[in-house]
């Protein structure tokens, strides 16, 4: 079970790191549920290269997203309560991150891909992975969902010492793209679970 759920979240960091290494970024929330990219590509085979996405063929000036989609907010049971506008479940008796409290708060949903024109309209969406993400929220879904003292944001960007990158200042101090991604499985009728958390980073091959 537990190699189950992490092939789940290795297939999601792989695709994912395959699909950004390239890429500019044109927008990432505060939060880092979301970001907003463009991929190199030369359109018309001059050369030069220009940004843009591929769909359905070459589309320059068009940018992608990954957003994370919330689903289903999980509660433990002290937990305060909290709207989102998706369906909320309590987690009678479950310490979900096992920090030795029951206050904690879980969104699970999933990542979409979103298409945009060069004018900005979205153009399509597809579900990036039909995997259940997880996120922790707390004043926001960039919590801490393992509770190791850390902040488990879908994606943040790092500079060359490492340090997490406020979104204004992706460009030029962005050097890497770290992605997190949470699964977990309920167990035994619901009375247990696991969860696994993953991590990964690539460097970018073209400049912020
Ligand atoms: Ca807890
Ligand atoms: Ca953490």
């Amino acid at each position: 079970m537990t190699q189950d759920l992490e092939h789940r979240s290795r297939a999601f960091l792989d695709r994912t790191k395959k699909e950004l290494m390239f890429c500019r970024i044109a927008w990432i929330a505060p939060d880092g549920t979301s970001i907003r990219y463009s991929i190199p590509m030369d359109s018309d085979a001059s050369g030069d290269l220009v940004f843009g996405v591929v769909y359905q063929g070459p589309r320059p000036g068009w940018t992608a997203e990954l957003a994370f989609v919330p689903r289903v907010l999980y509660l433990e049971e002290a937990a305060p309560p909290l709207s989102l506008g998706v369906s909320v479940e309590i987690l009678g008796g479950m310490d979900m991150n096992r920090d030795g409290d029951m206050l904690d708060a879980f969104l699970v949903g999933q990542v979409e891909q979103r298409i945009y024109d060069s004018a900005g309209l979205l153009v399509d969406r597809s579900v990036a992975t039909d995997l259940v993400v997880l996120a922790m929220v707390g004043q926001s879904p960039a919590g801490d969902v393992d509770a190791d003292g850390i902040l488990d944001p879908l994606f943040s960007v790092l500079d060359v010492a490492g340090s997490v990158v406020p979104a204004a200042l992706i460009a030029p101090n962005g050097v890497r793209l770290r992605v997190t991604v949470a699964h977990w499985n309920f167990q035994d009728l619901r009375k247990s679970f696991i969860m696994r958390k993953l991590s990964d980073e690539c460097v970018f091959r073209n400049s912020q």
